[in-house]
């Protein structure tokens, strides 16, 4: 048994690669080219094969850190002969020499001066084909020096191929799939200067000293390995080439949220721009999905249990769950409870029946509970208030408008009444009923929907005894109104039945404090109480 060093190879002149993965650990077990570390520049990446088998003993670099030709990579306990106390140093198999993308003498003099030289792939470092997976150029595209123009890949290894010329494409000579080999022609341009290597006769392929290729060859060992069956996953376990990861890292996006679409499941860019845009034209669903921070729910396959479909959601009713979720997350809300004596209230109303047929308008409790709300809302200007997203001040509003949530087919609506607190009872009535009316049939123009500082949400012709209304923000507050019902009522000497109204008020605490909403609450109570106060 002997303790060795393994080093980086030589990475055919590229220094500081980066970590992107370390695949062993201390105490794994490794074989001949085992990939020991994947290293990653701008323009390549490449799996370090080890060179010998053994056991890993420890891991001398950490993901992040930046690897030159000489620098230890592990130690490792190999079964060989000598058992000397110092590890000795290994040498990677060195990679072939970087590659240098040959460009041909000039096939033809084009007619306006410049040359078309044909462009070959480089010493890509193995005698074996490679998939070309992307190819970044078209014909009649400028180019410059250095641009990308193909991206290689075998089963170890990813490298993009940059022009060693500058100018006009005038033919790209092989498609996305196809294998290519050094050597191979892939690319003729137009360059915008007549090439000093203009003679016409054949000549092997010269490389351009100028065009020596950012792309880092795979070491050897490495880009002789058949193609895999699977794809190789490289990085955060996701198979995409550099200039993809640059693109993602640059766009923030974690690749292995997203789907590839290219041979073999490879993540293309398009891949990661589609990704984004997606992520971009679904606020709604993600206002209503998992905030910040906040895990998702899982989807789980109910089919397992019993028979289900798939109900598709009306557009109001994806609306609403996100701002039902919106409001949710932003409000740190209370709700207080009271009931309001609508004896009196209730006496009048159904006194007024004859009235409330002759006029063709049906006066139901609800004028009166927006008569009272816009008369405590005058009476507690706090509850008038919006918060500003600065955090630094709120606004005051100085005009009264009472959103009225209405259960509609299509979902929840809340069209506003406007100037509540300047209309009387029968105004207040006939809009509502106009109101109503207009978001069931689906009628609601966006204005009438628009400017609420407060809202009510009665579910008192439904029944229920209390229930928590969410802040319909950047509204203050919100009053549900439960099923009134006839209770036996203390009135200092016996109890008398009484019909008595269930309120819940639901605030901002941000804005409104608990005395604040008692105050409010008491007000409110009081209001609909005493007849005289509510139509003064
Ligand atoms: N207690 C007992 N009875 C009540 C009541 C209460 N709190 N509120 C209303 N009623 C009675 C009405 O008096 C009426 O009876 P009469 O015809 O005998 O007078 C009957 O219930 C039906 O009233 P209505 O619902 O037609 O009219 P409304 O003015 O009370 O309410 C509206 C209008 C639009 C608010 C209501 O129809 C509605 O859509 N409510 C649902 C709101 C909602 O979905 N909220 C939840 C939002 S958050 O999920």
């Amino acid at each position: 048994m002997s303790k060795e060093v393994i080093k980086v190879p030589d990475l055919g002149g590229a220094e500081a690669v980066e970590v992107i993965e370390i695949p062993v650990a201390a105490g794994d077990s490794v074989e001949v080219d085992d990939t020991l570390v994947v290293l990653e520049s701008d323009k390549a990446s490449m799996d370090v094969p080890s060179t010998k088998a053994g056991n890993v003993v420890a891991i001398l670099i950490k993901e992040g850190d930046n690897l030159s030709e000489g620098d230890p990579i592990l130690e490792i306990e190999t079964a060989g002969a000598g058992d000397s106390e110092e590890p000795a140093e290994v040498e990677q198999q060195p990679p072939a020499a970087a590659p240098e993308p040959a460009v041909e003498e000039p096939a033809a003099e084009p007619s306006a001066g410049g040359a078309v030289e044909t462009v070959n792939i480089p010493d890509i470092g193995t005698d074996d084909e490679v998939d070309v997976v992307e190819v970044s150029v078209a014909t009649g595209d400028s180019i410059e020096e250095g641009d990308t123009i193909l991206v290689l890949e075998s089963d170890k290894s990813s490298m993009e191929v940059p022009s060693p010329v500058g100018g006009k494409v005038e033919s790209v000579l092989v498609s996305e799939g196809a294998k290519v080999k050094t050597g191979t022609p892939v690319v003729t341009v137009h360059t915008a200067a007549p090439s000093s290597q203009t003679s016409a006769a054949p000549a092997p392929s010269e490389p351009s000293p100028a065009a020596q290729p950012a792309a880092t060859p795979p070491p050897k060992a490495a880009a002789a390995q058949q193609p895999a069956a699977e794809p190789k996953t490289s990085g955060a376990d996701v198979y995409a080439g550099p200039a993809v990861r640059q693109l993602a890292r640059e766009l923030g996006v974690d690749l292995n949220s997203v789907t590839g679409t290219g041979p073999r499941n490879r993540i293309l860019k398009e891949d990661v721009n589609n990704f984004v845009k997606q992520a971009l034209q679904k606020p709604a669903a993600a206002a209503a999905g998992p905030g910040a921070g906040i895990p998702a729910i899982p989807d789980l396959d109910f089919s397992q249990f019993g028979p289900v479909e798939e109900v598709e959601l009306s557009k109001i009713a994806r609306l609403t769950a996100a701002n039902m979720s919106r409001n949710w997350l932003n409000v740190p809300a209370v709700t207080q409870f009271d009931d309001a004596d609508i004896t009196e209230m209730e006496a009048f109303r159904k006194g007024l029946k004859a009235e409330s047929e002759k006029r063709g308008i049906k006066l139901t409790p609800m004028p009166f509970l927006v008569l009272a709300c816009a008369k405590a809302l005058a009476a507690n200007p706090v509850f008038n208030r919006s918060w500003h997203s600065s955090g630094e001040k709120v606004i005051q509003k100085h005009f009264i408008n009472i959103g009225m949530a209405v259960d509609t087919p299509r979902g929840l609506l809340v069209p506003v009444v406007r100037d509540a607190d300047k209309k009387g009872l029968w105004e207040l009535a006939e809009d509502i009923n106009t109101l109503a009316g207009k978001a069931r049939d689906g009628k609601l123009s966006a204005a009438e929907m628009q400017g609420g500082c407060f809202s009510i949400s009665s579910l008192g012709a439904l029944g229920g005894t209390g229930f928590t209304p969410i802040v319909n923000a950047p509204e203050a507050a919100i009053l549900g109104v439960s099923k009134a019902s006839t209770k036996p009522v203390w009135n200092g000497g016996e109890f008398v039945p009484r019909q008595m109204l269930p309120l819940s008020l639901t605030y901002d605490h941000k804005l409104i404090n608990g005395g604040d909403a008692g105050r409010f609450m008491t007000y409110l109570v009081d209001v609909i109480g005493d007849l005289w106060r509510m139509l003064l």
